[in-house]
């Protein structure tokens, strides 16, 4: 048995039938810095709490799979150095040796799974790196879209990446891939690209009805809703361009690779645009929270 510990809060949501939606860790450990990180995942907590569902952040613990986190749980995990980022080939053996880690959203996929939480929010998913063409650099999360029944909520893919390739790969795995009220993809710090969306839906209620149905057909695998960052807060994407070709000739100038790969370039693009990348990245997290609740809530009915 997967040594499962829920928090107060989740536990009683589960019993009541209550709708719940799974968050991600690694956006706290690895991708944002301390303090906005814990304020972050605070603050995203209190927008779904709001929006009528029950937040569950997972993370592992000492050995223990954590779906909610108690107050103080968080704030270690935000301040913790040297946390494992976790993703589905070391999860199982993060908890079976009573380490400490935290969940990608590969991980929290299967995690939200086993908790029987069918809807999960985060950033920006993983995806195919530029250049992966000789790096083989292919998250793991593209691939457990295509196994877990999950209906993710992001933003799109972050910027970083070959956005091109990696709805490509969602393709192949048969993904739906559902941009949320417009016809274009979202390029995750701005709100629009030059890609069509293969599909869109204006409603969380739609969206539950895909998810359902899914199920009733027994496709494997989950949805990617792609929410674009509402405008007030975006960064164009001409503006974020040369930053992204600067962040990613120091990664490979510093021959940063594997894991390291996304938080060194999310480090980077905060610091060369000043702090505005992660303004805008709180931003669409909380934006993407609020409509993740609406799903959760509207699989309820
Ligand atoms: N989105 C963010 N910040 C992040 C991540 C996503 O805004 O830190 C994390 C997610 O946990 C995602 C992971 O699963 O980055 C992808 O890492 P990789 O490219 O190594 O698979
Ligand atoms: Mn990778």
């Amino acid at each position: 048995m997967t040594p499962i510990a829920y928090s107060t809060e989740v536990a009683a949501a589960r019993t009541a039938g209550k709708p719940i939606v799974a968050l991600e860790s690694t956006i706290i450990t690895h991708g944002m810095p301390f303090p906005q990180n814990v304020k972050t995942a605070r603050m995203v907590e209190d927008d779904i709490q709001q929006a009528g569902a029950i937040p569950a952040t997972i993370a592992v613990m000492d050995g223990q799979l954590h779906i909610g986190l108690e107050a103080d749980q968080l704030d270690a995990l935000g301040q913790a150095q040297d946390v494992a980022k976790l993703s589905r080939a070391d999860i199982a053996a993060c908890i079976a040796t009573g380490g400490t880690g935290a969940t990608t959203v590969a991980a929290t996929m299967i995690a939200a799974h086993l908790a029987d939480i069918p809807v999960f929010a985060t950033g920006g998913i993983g995806g195919v790196h530029k250049g992966a063409e000789t790096t083989f650099d292919i998250s793991a999360d593209l691939q457990e879209l295509a196994q877990t029944p999950v209906t993710v909520v992001a933003a799109g893919a972050k910027a970083i990446l070959d956005l091109p390739k990696t709805f490509e790969v969602l393709e192949t795995l048969g993904v739906p891939v559902i941009a949320y009220g417009q016809d274009v993809l979202p390029a995750f710090w701005s709100a629009t690209s030059d890609m069509p969306a293969p599909l869109r839906m204006d409603s969380a209620s739609d969206i539950a009805k895909a998810h359902r149905m899914r199920a009733a057909m027994g496709l494997k695998g989950g949805q990617l809703v792609t929410n674009p960052i509402p405008a007030a807060d975006e960064i164009p994407s001409g503006e974020l361009a040369p930053i992204i070709t600067k962040a990613l000739a120091e990664a490979e100038a510093q021959k940063i690779t594997a894991k390291e790969v996304t938080p060194f370039l999310l480090d980077r693009i905060f610091a060369l645009t000043k702090g505005r990348s992660l303004t805008a990245n709180i931003a669409l997290v909380r934006n993407n929270a609020r409509l993740a609740a609406q799903i959760a809530i509207a699989l309820r009915t």
